[in-house]
């Protein structure tokens, strides 16, 4: 299980507060379903995805990354159980929704990229070390119940 400082959760609550969940949640969504193209598969009501324009325009995109953002955003308030957080998701993604779960550690790596292009300058080495932690221990939570 990944363990955070108090100064890495100090830095990951810090920086979440300033976060457009609204935006940045579609942003991540969509640059999955571009830059892993097969991840689409899931996602075949959502109609067209059939360009980058497309899928970043797509308002079923926008609002399903709005969405697991929120999601996301719980689990910012319970890092130290991240587990029990996603436990009825994860049996949800496993059992009726079969995602595999390598998809989450992707999108949370493209969620990381895009809170990098979104802060800039203070998107900081240490800041980026902190939210790495946080998306594997999400990841990981969220493959919790996977069997
Ligand atoms: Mg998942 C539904 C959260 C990654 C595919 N996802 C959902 C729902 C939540 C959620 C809250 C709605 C559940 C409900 O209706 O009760 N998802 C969530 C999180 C993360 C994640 C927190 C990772 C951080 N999801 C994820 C990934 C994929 C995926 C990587 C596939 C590549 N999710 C998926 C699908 C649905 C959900 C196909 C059902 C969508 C629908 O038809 O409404």
């Amino acid at each position: 299980m990944v363990h955070l400082t108090g100064e890495e959760k100090g830095i990951v609550t810090g920086l979440w507060g300033k976060v457009n969940v609204d935006e940045v949640g579609g942003e991540a969504l969509g640059r999955l379903l571009v830059v892993y193209p097969w991840t689409q598969r899931f996602f075949d009501s959502f109609g067209d995805l059939s360009s980058a324009a497309a899928v970043m325009g797509n308002a079923k995109v926008k609002a399903h990354g709005k969405k697991v953002l929120d999601s996301f955003s719980n689990g910012m308030k319970n890092l130290d159980n991240l587990k029990g957080t996603f436990a009825k998701l994860s049996e949800l993604h496993c059992d009726k929704l079969h995602v595999d779960p390598e998809n989450f550690r992707l999108l949370g790596n493209v969620l990381v990229c895009v809170l990098a292009r979104n802060f800039g300058k203070d998107f900081t080495p240490q800041v980026q070390a902190a939210y790495q932690k946080v998306v594997v221990g999400v990841a990981t939570a969220l493959a919790h119940k996977y069997h």
